[in-house]
């Protein structure tokens, strides 16, 4: 017997207004006149997650049943943001429980605003897979994700005296109103000791380890509703634990101490997010991490696969194991040690099913974000799955050097353990069925640069994926006025589902009319942030000027500095000539920096010490005003995407694999001002010249001007005015800090690393340039508003459900839902 699919039932105010009330009740012992909105909250996210919890029992039969492919989406981030809207309006219950709130005397706006955002990520590698959940659920693809319970997600962000400092951020206290334990599947990962080989009375080959260390790990699963059916996947969240009780009688025997020290270890794992963004730390504790994750997901994925069919023999054919960056890379080892260890298979079998069942998406080429283990730490911590990658290492190393006729060059770059490292990228692609970037450039920078050996040898495990936002939450959900108004010019809600639909606005592009509705609605999403950003900090934003916005990780690649030097020198403008006109500005600036990148951190102390200048001077008034954010993170981007209408997407070419925001921008209706790099490509693809503003060095003219021999100082002595600039960041403004340390590595370089690695002396004027094209277009508001409509209809390729169709199509070969 098992639980029938149920049509979605439709909830009315009546009802949920009851579940409520009941929720209080039962789980707080309040009547609705004492309860508190946190607690109001959780009796929401309650009720939600019963009809979520009815609707995955259901979806689970359902897919038992079917004997479907099921995917795993393994990532160490998912940035989920809040969950009550994405749910109630995933569920089609938003309205009524806004109803059902206001009734019971509340404010839905305010229950709203009282959930955490759930941090489990740093920036969009981790906001992606959040995406893909919603994508993948609203596809009804049997999927679930797989990552860490943190205790502590990404760190708050303050600024105090113009500089960062982190807090801790305890999200758990009503974050965990969507977590469900799940006691009776906890998983056993061992850490340490020492292998012993041996052979059982079957003759077979067996492996026991001596010493060491188990961690408990016990599932923690957030349900992820989809759009319009009653579709519900899982993202499972492991949380550590002791198994080894604190035992006081333990005391007399010595033992004590010991108990206490393992029970700390195991419960440190699950502690913190570590917080880099394109960055890599060898760090023991994160790959303890990446580990227990690993060795947690793969056991449960085998225990339910055992169950229901008795043998692995077909594990391929049934699962896929998507490697979200190489963080979750030792599930590669791991699986092939359970299908060795303990189910009995010859190597060449268990490489088998292994390698047609994982596929790897890289998020990067920096270099210094490449994972590279000491292979001391390994061997210590994991003696077994050491032992399983020196066996893959060894064996890759015999093909590559078959295939390229012994050349030690190409072999020594591709080699899996070398000088005393496992390079993490190289077993993915070593043992992965397929290898994709993120977008187009992206993916032929992999083909042609990082991977062009093992292209040479398996060019068809390349493939390209363009990243994709989860367009319900970046337009409808957050952009209400946006939502209706395509609504009303594409004849309906189609586009929810059918994001290309969106195209139907474009119809419109000359339409008088609707186009100043348009930028009647940009105008109110600019007020209402601006009320938002004077009820939080007490500055008031210049709501007539154009909103200039950056927002995202702070790193040099993404070059915030560059901006900041474009706006010094139009500050110096105003200074020297106070009737120098240009399109009055408000810069946004939100961005955390990693606590340990020290460049970063200045970086944002300059942000804030400019800031402070220019908005106290009154030649700036009305003209010029530059804004830090503090701690930009999910649902602020929700209040800014609406309001924002110059994008900046400026990183140098080749260097950002995709960007995500610059989508979430366009799908407002921002226009972008950026250079041919990630997904900024593509969206130039859609938009032609004339509704996007670019400028600067192409990916492949920043490799040969490197090549050649870049000198920035030569820019600097050339150009008095960019010489004017880099001397004032040098001494710096009226606080009194001076930024000689970040001049110098423009124009000298530090420890050993080039002079403005990231050209921002070679693009400064072709970017000056851009802005002034920005600007001067901002004048005749009636075409800005009419590249404003073209972005938005031709946004619909970056919806995610268009990637996650790509993903299914392309590298899981699963069905997706039909429409
Ligand atoms: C990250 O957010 C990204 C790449 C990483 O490489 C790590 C992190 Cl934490 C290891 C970003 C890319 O920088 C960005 O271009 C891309 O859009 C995003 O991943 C999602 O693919």
């Amino acid at each position: 017997m098992f639980r029938r699919c149920v049509p979605l039932h439709n909830y009315t105010k009546t009802e949920l207004t009851n579940l409520i009330t009941g929720k209080l009740r039962r789980n707080f012992g309040r009547d609705v006149d004492e309860a508190t909105v946190p607690q109001m909250f959780k009796a929401c996210a309650m009720v939600l997650r019963d009809i979520m919890s009815a609707h995955e029992l259901e979806t689970e039969d359902r897919v038992k049943d079917s004997h479907a492919r099921q995917v795993h989406y393994l990532s160490l981030e998912f940035l989920m943001g809040r969950s009550l809207m994405k749910n109630a309006y995933n569920l089609g219950v938003l309205e009524p429980l806004t109803q059902a709130i206001e009734s019971l005397g509340f404010s839905a706006a305010d229950l709203f605003e009282a959930e955490p955002d759930a941090g489990l990520g740093n920036g969009g590698l981790g906001r992606l897979a959040a995406c893909y959940l919603d994508s993948m659920t609203t596809l009804e693809i049997p999927a679930t994700g797989y990552s860490i319970c943190y205790e502590l997600g990404i760190f708050k962000q303050k600024i105090v005296d113009g500089q960062q400092v982190e807090l801790a951020d305890n999200w758990l206290g009503l974050g965990d109103a969507w977590l469900i334990p799940k006691v009776d599947e906890t998983e056993t990962v061992h850490f340490g000791g020492k292998v012993k080989g041996y052979w059982d009375e079957n003759g077979r080959h067996r492996v026991a380890y001596e010493g060491g260390t188990d961690v408990l790990a016990i599932p923690k699963d957030m349900e992820i509703a989809g759009y319009g059916t009653d579709h519900v996947n899982v993202l499972r969240l492991w949380d550590a634990k002791s198994p080894v009780p604190v035992d006081m009688s333990l005391y007399s025997r010595g033992e004590y101490l010991k108990a206490v020290e393992q029970q700390a270890m195991a419960e440190v794992i699950a502690k913190v997010l570590y917080p880099d963004d394109n960055h890599y730390e060898g760090k023991s504790l994160r790959l303890k991490q990446q580990y227990f994750f690993v060795s947690a997901t793969i056991q449960s994925i085998v225990r339910k696969h055992r169950a229901q069919y008795g043998t692995l023999h077909n594990f391929h054919q049934k699962h896929v194991i998507q490697i979200n960056d190489t963080h979750p890379t030792l599930v590669i080892p791991e699986l092939m040690r359970i299908l060795l260890d303990e189910e009995g298979y010859t190597w060449d079998d268990a490489w088998y099913i292994v390698t047609h069942t994982v596929a790897y998406t890289n998020h990067t080429v920096m270099i210094e974000a490449l994972e590279r283990w000491p292979q001391e730490l390994v061997q210590t911590l994991l003696p077994r799955i050491w032992e399983i990658i020196i066996e893959i290492s060894n064996r890759w190393q015999q093909r590559l050097t078959e295939a390229f006729h012994g050349d030690m060059g190409r072999v020594e770059r591709n080699a899996i353990v070398w000088g005393g490292d496992v390079r993490m990228a190289n077993m993915c692609v070593c043992a992965c069925y397929a290898v994709n970037g993120v977008s187009a450039l992206h993916s032929d920078i992999l083909k042609k640069d990082l991977f062009r050996d093992i292209y040479a040898i398996t060019p068809d495990k390349f493939q390209n994926v363009t990243n994709g936002i989860d367009h319900r939450r970046w337009l409808s959900q957050c952009n209400p006025k946006l939502d209706a108004l395509i609504k009303e010019c594409t004849g309906g809600d189609d586009y929810l589902l059918q994001p290309e639909a969106m195209k139907k606005l474009e119809k419109y592009k000359d339409d008088a009319g609707v186009l100043s509705r348009l930028g009647k609605i940009k105008a109110e999403n600019k007020q209402a942030f601006a009320s938002y950003v004077a009820k939080e900090s007490g500055i008031i934003l210049n709501t007539d000027a154009i909103f200039d916005v950056q927002v995202k990780r702070l790193h040099e690649y993404k070059r915030q500095l560059l901006n900041v030097m474009h706006i010094v020198y139009l500050y110096q403008r105003l200074k020297s000539d106070p009737n120098f006109t240009f399109t009055p500005r408000v810069f946004l600036f939100g961005a955390k920096a990693a606590p340990g990148y020290y460049v970063a951190k200045e970086i944002v102390h300059l942000i804030n010490s400019l800031s402070a200048t220019i908005n106290s001077d009154p030649v700036c008034k009305d003209r010029l005003q530059v804004v830090f954010l503090e701690n930009y993170r999910v649902s602020l981007a929700e209040r800014l995407m609406p309001a924002s209408e110059l994008s900046e997407q400026i990183s140098t070419a080749g260097k950002e694999a995709s960007g995500t925001g610059n989508m979430k921008f366009m799908m407002n209706g921002a226009l972008t001002i950026g250079t041919l790099d990630g997904a900024n490509v593509e969206m130039h693809e859609q938009l032609g010249d004339e509704n996007i503003f670019l400028f600067g060095l192409k990916a492949d003219e920043v490799v040969s001007l490197k090549q050649r021999g870049y000198k920035p100082y030569e820019y600097y002595v050339g150009s008095p005015s960019m010489k004017a600039v880099l001397d004032q960041i040098s001494r710096g403004f009226n606080d009194g800090v001076s930024y000689t340390n970040l001049t110098n590595r423009l124009l000298f370089g530090q420890n050993g690393s080039a002079p403005d690695e990231y050209l921002l002396l070679a693009d400064f004027e072709s970017y000056k340039a851009a802005h002034q094209r920005a600007g001067q277009a901002y004048l005749d508001q009636k075409a800005w508003n009419r590249m404003s409509l073209i972005n938005i209809a031709r946004s619909g390729i970056f919806a995610a459900d268009r990637s996650i169709r790509d993903y299914a199509d392309n590298i899981w070969h699963v069905p997706t839902r039909e429409l």
